[in-house]
Parts: C-alpha cells; sequence; structure tokens
C-alpha cells in the first residue's frame, strides 16, 4: 500500500514554498548541507530518512521516508537536496529526484569564494571555506567539502567529493563519482578518473585510470 504524508506534515510546509526545499537524508552530511542551504537562503522544510524515528537534524524536522517525496511535490515543493555522503546514492537519489519533477538548487555555506566563471551544476555542496576558481566547472551532484579548493580550469564530475582541506591546484580533472579524502593534494594538470578513492593527505602526480585506489606521497594504485 502506498504510504501518505502525514497531515501534520502538510501543515508545517507553511504558505511561502518559492525558497522552500526538502533535504534527503538526515545524516551527518544532512547537518552540514541543512546549515548551507539556510545560509544561502533556503528553508527547509525538513528531511527523508530510511530511518524513520522522530527526532531532528539541526533544528529541521524528519518528515518521513522517500516515499512520501511526491506527495510533498504535489503539495507545492519545487526544490531537494541530496544530503548523502556515499557518492553513487547521491547520484541515483539525484536521478530520481529530477524524473520526479524536483530542481536541485546548490548548497553554498559561509566565507566560500566562487568565481563569477566558474560553472556550478544542479545539487552542488560547496561548504564553508571552499574557494572555486576562474572557469572551473564544478558538475551536478558534487561535493566541495570545507575549505577545499578547486583552481581555474578545473573539472569535478558528477557526484563526485573533494573532501575537507583538498586542493585542486590548475586544471586538474576528477571523475565522476570519485571521492579524494581529506587533504589531498593533485598537481595541475592531472586527470583523475571515475569511480577512484584516493586516501587521505595523499599527494597525486600523475593521471590515474578509472575504478583504483590510490593513496601516498606520491599517490601509488594499490587496487583496481
Ligand atoms: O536513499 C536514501 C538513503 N540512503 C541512506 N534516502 C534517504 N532519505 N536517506 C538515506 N540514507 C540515510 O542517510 C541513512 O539512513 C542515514 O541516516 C543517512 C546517512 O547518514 P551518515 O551520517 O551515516 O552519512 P552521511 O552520508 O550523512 O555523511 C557521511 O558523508 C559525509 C560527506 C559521513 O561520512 C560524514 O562524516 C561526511 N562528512
Amino acid at each position: 500500500m502506498k504510504k501518505m504524508m502525514k497531515p501534520e506534515v502538510f501543515h508545517s510546509l507553511g504558505s511561502d514554498l518559492d525558497r522552500a526545499v526538502v533535504v534527503i537524508g538526515a545524516g551527518g552530511h544532512a547537518k552540514v548541507a541543512i546549515e548551507a542551504l539556510r545560509f544561502s537562503g533556503w528553508r527547509v522544510i525538513g528531511c527523508t530518512d530510511f530511518d524513520p524515528s522522530p527526532r531532528t537534524v539541526v533544528g529541521a524536522e524528519l518528515l518521513g521516508g522517500d516515499e512520501i517525496l511526491p506527495d510533498l511535490r504535489s503539495a507545492g515543493i519545487r526544490y531537494a537536496f541530496v544530503a548523502l555522503g556515499n557518492n553513487n546514492l547521491r547520484q541515483a537519489r539525484g536521478e530520481d529526484l529530477l524524473n520526479a519533477g524536483f530542481e536541485l538548487p546548490a548548497a553554498i555555506g559561509p566565507n566560500c569564494s566562487i568565481s563569477p566563471t566558474a560553472k556550478i551544476g544542479r545539487g552542488v555542496a560547496i561548504f564553508g571555506g571552499a574557494v572555486i576558481n576562474a572557469d572551473a566547472q564544478v558538475d551536478d551532484l558534487a561535493i566541495i567539502n570545507t575549505n577545499a579548493s578547486v583552481d581555474h580550469d578545473c573539472v569535478v564530475g558528477t557526484a563526485a567529493h573533494v573532501a575537507p582541506g583538498s586542493a585542486l591546484a590548475g586544471c586538474v580533472k576528477i571523475g565522476n563519482r570519485t571521492f579524494l579524502g581529506a587533504g589531498t593534494t593533485v598537481i595541475p594538470g592531472v586527470t583523475i578518473g571515475a569511480d577512484c578513492m584516493i586516501g587521505a593527505g595523499s599527494v597525486v602526480v600523475r593521471d590515474l585510470p578509472d575504478l583504483v585506489t590510490a593513496l601516498g606521497v606520491p599517490a601509488r594504485v594499490r587496487s583496481s
């Protein structure tokens, strides 16, 4: 049987839906994303999560599971943000939301510096202190986490994650769904393929193919 949204959730939506956004996920990433959304002027109406136990996440109420999303869309909620740290899940849920007719705003936290010539995709998270320089491109659902930097002409692929304190020098390319652990450095012009895992603190000095795990200074492939 289709699970319906609880009536009290309808009442909590409020009347001004122009900047109202629902957040998918109620874990650690959601905490930072919700505060970044608020910082960038969004009104977070609440979250959805697999775990239905009633709770709040930095003041945002758990509304129910993802099965309530069609009802929220019908009730006039146009915007949703996927706050799931897992790159594959984030991409999958983002595609589900687009298919369901939601728009995916970016969540931009405080003290970010984003070049007016940078291209920022849908549903991107850019957290406090991040820097994105001229002509860089950050594709849909990517995360540029706290204090990470993305220099000129870089391309960060769909649902990739540049973890806190990482630094991409100019003209670096990061493939779709690739994860760069905290404090990763990538020297200019390097290309890292899709679905890679780069260990925290690594320094990547040469190109890496798809689907590898690499770590160290300089980063070496450990498995593929
Ligand atoms: O498909 C889903 C789904 N899959 C997992 N839909 C919804 N609505 N929720 C889903 N979840 C829920 O996401 C889980 O039930 C869980 O409550 C939440 C994930 O929380 P967790 O704190 O484990 O991870 P996270 O993704 O919020 O944060 C991770 O990634 C961040 C980037 C952590 O590693 C953080 O430390 C990190 N900063």
